[in-house]
């Protein structure tokens, strides 16, 4: 069997390296989209994949009513019951770029697979649904507490009510230093800008190795 290869504790050096030996390479990136159960996980890897993405869809069946809320996603019939995977080049950002896309699933109970997706990756997206705020929670303090960059980004549903980013970032409690933006998850172009805001900040976020969320976390999930 072969051995494990190990993961560099700051994937986001590739992208501080003033001179790259092979510059016309791309600097590839793993990058984490998270969020709450229907946020749009799985919509903005297919808007935004180059290949046929991934995904692991199962229907929703009698026994997840009650516990996953479909409220403003009555629509929903399928969840993602491990990840998504999506692949985007962007050849002209400013370090040529190959990003490897995860999504989660959204569910609070599936918090050890989030641990599990994020090694190795620069950052994540976490995507809100602000008419369902309370399901970010749980993946806010993921983000935080295993010390990965994240970017917010506010999926604009129809008929939501707008909000403003700062209002976003006081309702979630975050710091300064974490972008929010807005997007629509089926628009690729927005998606593709989510994901180079996400890069910028984690190319200036200090490197901090991804470490295991505390239990608290884990049983609080
Ligand atoms: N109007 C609108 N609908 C969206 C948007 N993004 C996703 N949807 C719809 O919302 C529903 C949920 O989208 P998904 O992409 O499956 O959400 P998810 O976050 O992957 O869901 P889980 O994997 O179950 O947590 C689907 O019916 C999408 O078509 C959006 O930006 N606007
Ligand atoms: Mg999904």
């Amino acid at each position: 069997m072969p051995s494990p290869t190990s993961r560099p504790d700051d994937p986001a050096a590739a992208l501080r390296t003033p001179s790259r030996p092979h510059s016309d390479a791309p600097t590839v990136l793993k990058i984490v989209i998270a969020g709450g159960f229907g946020a749009g996980k799985t919509t903005a890897v297919g808007a935004v994949s180059e290949i046929t993405p991934l995904s692991t869809e199962e229907y929703l069946t009698e026994a997840s009513t009650g516990v996953d809320s479909l409220e403003g996603v009555e629509a929903k019939q399928t969840t993602t019951v491990a990840f998504d995977f999506g692949r985007l080049s962007l050849p002209d950002a400013p370090v040529p770029l190959e990003l490897f896309l995860f999504g989660t699933p959204g569910q609070d109970r599936f918090v050890d697979l989030w641990y599990d997706l994020s090694r190795g990756a620069v950052g994540a997206v976490v995507l809100i649904d602000t008419r369902r705020l309370e399901t970010s929670f749980t993946p806010v303090s993921f983000f935080e507490d295993i010390g990965l960059p994240f970017v917010v980004a506010v999926n604009h549903f129809d008929g939501a009510h707008r909000y403003q980013p700062e209002q976003v970032r006081a309702a979630l409690e975050l710091p300064a230093c974490v972008p929010v933006v807005t997007c629509d998850a089926r628009n690729p172009s927005d998606v593709a800008g989510v994901l180079l805001t996400l890069v910028g900040h984690a190319e200036n976020a200090p490197a901090t190795p991804v470490h295991p969320a505390p239990n608290a976390t884990l049983q609080d999930a």
